[in-house]
């Protein structure tokens, strides 16, 4: 696979200005970014198509929907509308819930990504025990993208088992939150990395480190 395809960038920041200078800096070395709450709240949703029409390229919306079918129709309707290629949404909140995603997804010609196990100490807790029945539950659906965590690289393999090598398996928490990036693509397809690239001095030697690490 092109390592352009290996790292998605995650735009964390309330400022727009700031989030292009980071595409930017490191549009030779990826194709997608991953957008969420912190730049749609600070300055709107349009900053989906304005960053997609600048840098032509892929952009997932990270807005972890969660609600009952009905709402979680209408919030991905109107992130497809918005321009974005994929939505990222809870698997926890159940079958019907995900599927009126999917619903959404075939009729606006976008994809969805399950979340299964998420990434910080508290998934522990309430997310991990269920985590595998997600991914069985995705698979089920016909859901053929995936978000698990590359903090806990055995529940990453987990999961990997379960959807198979044809689904595309993304993974955060490499770097800030101490995930190897290396050691995640025995398992993932692609990597999700934010500040340790939007916080760096210099976001185009953070990427091409990382890019570095992954070739080795
Ligand atoms: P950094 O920890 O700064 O690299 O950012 C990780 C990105 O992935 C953030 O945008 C998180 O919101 C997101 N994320 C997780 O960190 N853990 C998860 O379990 C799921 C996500 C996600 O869905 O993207």
């Amino acid at each position: 696979m092109d390592v352009k395809n290996r790292i998605i960038v995650a735009l964390d920041l309330p400022d727009l200005e700031k989030a292009i200078e980071v595409v930017d800096a490191v549009k030779k070395e990826i194709n997608t970014v991953k957008i969420g709450y912190p730049l749609v709240l600070g300055q709107g949703l349009d900053s989906i198509s304005t960053i997609k029409n600048e840098f032509s390229c892929q952009v997932i919306a990270d807005f972890k929907v969660a609600d009952i079918p009905e709402t979680n129709r209408k919030i991905v309707d109107l992130t497809f509308q918005a321009g974005a290629d994929a939505v990222i949404v809870h698997g926890f909140v159940g079958a019907d819930s995900a599927q009126a995603c999917m619903d959404s997804a075939h009729k606006n010609g976008g994809e969805v990504f399950l979340l299964t196990e998420m990434s910080h100490p508290g998934a522990l807790k309430f997310i991990k025990p269920v985590s595998l029945e997600i991914a069985r539950m995705g698979v089920k659906l016909g859901i053929r993208n995936f978000v698990g965590p590359s903090t806990r690289l055995d529940r990453l393999e987990k999961i990997r088992r379960i959807i198979g090598s044809g689904s595309f398996l993304i993974s955060p928490g490499v770097g800030a939150q101490g995930g190897n990036p290396k050691d995640t693509l025995d398992f993932a397809d692609a990597l999700i990395i934010g500040r340790s690239v939007y916080l760096s001095e210099d976001p185009e030697f953070a990427i091409e480190s990382f890019i570095d690490s992954i070739e080795k």
